[in-house]
């Protein structure tokens, strides 16, 4: 079956993400906190922040860097993340956001893969960061570490150099439509990762799309803990609430008492999280020691949510609790229960086993996997299961460098695959049942099993080794397994795997649990059933 959005289309302005977000920003509102620093208690204002853009942007562009070049990004949540990621889109460049856990080899590996020649990070994170810039040959005046001060002699400029010399932002042109805003990185439904090219228009289009669905005003405060080098926070919470002139509380990363404490003492009213923060906040006992009764919505993405969970933190916490789905390919939203269901679709309870209905301005598909036909429509109860396929201004460019994989996610129709399963109601609510693809996630971030495959045929005591996700019996969440084989008379037990694997890689990229077979089931041509691993 074939449907679009139930919600009426919305207007996406030709304009770069700059323009879109700050071009139309009134006197009144250069005045409202933009990001608040818990930690430190600094805010920073709208009009703070708009000029430290401008003049990242301008130190950019006096340093050469400006449409057609790349510019990496490794640092968890701090408000200087948002100067440095829309500065970088001023200046006509294009950001790749690098997961801030990740090794050295791992950074080196995007940061060759995207062309990038230039690293922002900061301190904590400086070993891994200067590691992968001598990888891959930056010099040291291409390695940003914005909070090193006291590094002045050390060749590498810091905020004072970038953000406090104000250079005036440049004149660059480019069309939206085309021009690569970010290159995050997803292995899709197969293989490696990839940076997936996304647009400045599809950054824009995201944004409108969820506007009408999402609720967020001036007056709402949002809890920013989902990391912004992901297309989730980057999207959902850093340009969303910028752009709805909300104020973001950031955090660099998950700890349920400062969550807590955070919601109450900044009277946040919107959080955005992945299944696994709901399971605290539905069972842990400290949650009660707090006042959270400012939160009013609570959306969760990335991740299946539990009917059950997902209604528990709703009658804890008194709130609407909302559920997303949406892919990196898809800037990322492109399912959602809306904010106010019934004034949007006369709806009293939208069931929160769904992830909702297509966002505004684009079209689904279900699709039987088997035979390649479309499945009927229901009348009543749910379709057949399907792959959900989606079409809109969402829809990346393409994966960079790699016209196959492009090819094998984007049909001709502009379609793009996404390797879930779902099944639809009559109203066109959608529920996802199960993935086709490879892709592994582990607390909602991906796990790509090739990459892991890869590393654990790097062992000389292994053979040949495959990896699939398995529903962990004591949480309940999916977690890597790998199934090994052993080299010949060689002696390798689980904990070997585990610890090779875990000094390899970023943490929740871990193997978490290893089981010795005597051979990987393969196909004819040497793919690796995947199917039979699970049974
Ligand atoms: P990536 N239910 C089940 N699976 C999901 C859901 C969900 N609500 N959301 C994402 N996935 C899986 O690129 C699905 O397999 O996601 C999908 O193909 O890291 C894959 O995750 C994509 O992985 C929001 C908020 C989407 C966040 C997101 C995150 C998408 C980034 C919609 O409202």
């Amino acid at each position: 079956m074939s449907f679009t959005s139930p919600f009426p289309d919305v207007e996406i302005p030709e304009v770069s993400v700059h323009e879109f977000l700050f071009g139309t920003i009134a006197d009144d509102e250069l005045g409202r906190t933009a990001l608040v620093d818990p930690k430190s208690g600094a805010v920073t204002s709208y009009g703070e922040l708009i000029a430290q853009i401008d003049a990242v942007a301008g130190w950019l562009a006096s340093r050469g860097v400006g449409v057609g070049d790349v510019v990496g990004i490794l640092s968890p949540n701090i408000p200087a993340f948002a100067s440095v990621f829309h500065g970088i889109l001023r200046a006509g460049a294009t950001a790749t956001t690098i997961n801030a856990l990740f090794t050295a080899s791992e950074i080196a590996k995007q940061l060759r893969d995207s062309g990038a020649e230039m690293l922002v990070t900061i301190s904590p994170m400086f070993e891994q960061a200067k590691a992968a810039a001598d990888e891959v040959g930056l010099p040291a005046e291409n390695l940003i570490v914005l909070d090193a001060a006291g590094q002045a002699d050390s060749g590498h400029p810091n905020a004072a150099d970038v953000i406090g010399a104000g250079l005036p932002a440049p004149q660059v042109s480019f069309d939206p439509a085309t021009h690569v805003a970010v290159l995050p990185y997803s292995s899709g439904t197969t293989g490696n990762p990839k940076g997936v090219a996304l647009s400045h228009r599809n950054l824009v289009a995201n944004v409108a799309q969820l506007k009408p669905l999402q609720g967020m005003t001036p007056d709402d405060v949002v809890i920013a803990v989902l990391p912004f080098f992901h297309i989730y926070g980057m999207t959902v919470l850093l340009n969303a609430a910028l752009f709805n002139r909300s104020s973001l509380v950031v955090m660099p990363r998950f700890d349920l008492v400062e969550f807590l404490e955070n919601i109450q003492n900044h009277e946040v009213t919107m959080a955005y999280i992945a299944p696994p923060v709901a399971v605290a906040l539905a069972k842990h006992p400290i949650v009660d020691d707090y006042d959270l009764s400012s939160l009013h919505t609570m959306m969760s993405g990335a991740a299946p949510l539990d009917d059950e969970l997902g209604q528990a933190v709703a009658r804890r916490l008194d709130l609407h609790m909302l559920q997303g789905y949406g892919m990196s390919e898809l800037s990322p939203v492109s399912h959602l229960i809306p904010f106010d269901a019934k004034a949007l679709l006369g709806l009293e309870d939208p069931p929160l086993s769904s992830t909702g209905w297509p966002v505004p301005n684009s079209e689904n598909k279900i699709v039987d996997p088997g035979t390649g036909d479309e499945v009927s429509a229901p009348t009543e109860g749910l379709s057949e299961p399907g792959e959900l396929w989606v079409k809109g201004p969402n829809v990346m460019l393409g994966y960079l460098n790699n016209e196959q994989a492009t090819a094998d996610t984007i049909d001709a129709d502009g379609f793009l695959h996404t390797g879930d399963l779902a099944q639809v109601d009559p109203t066109g609510c959608v529920f996802i049942v199960d993935r086709l693809k490879e892709l592994i996630k582990y607390k909602g971030y991906q796990v790509p099993p090739a990459e892991l495959e890869a590393l654990l045929l790097t062992h000389d005591k292994i053979a040949d080794a495959a990896v699939i996700g398995v529903i962990d019996a004591e949480s309940g969440e999916e977690i890597p397994k790998a199934f090994v084989v052993r080299q010949p008379d060689a002696e390798i037990g689980e904990a070997e795997v585990i610890e090779f694997v875990a000094s390899k890689v970023a943490p929740h990229k871990k193997v978490r649990a290893v089981e010795f077979i005597e051979a990987i089931p393969k196909s004819a041509s040497g793919k690796i059933l995947r199917k039979d691993l699970r049974e």
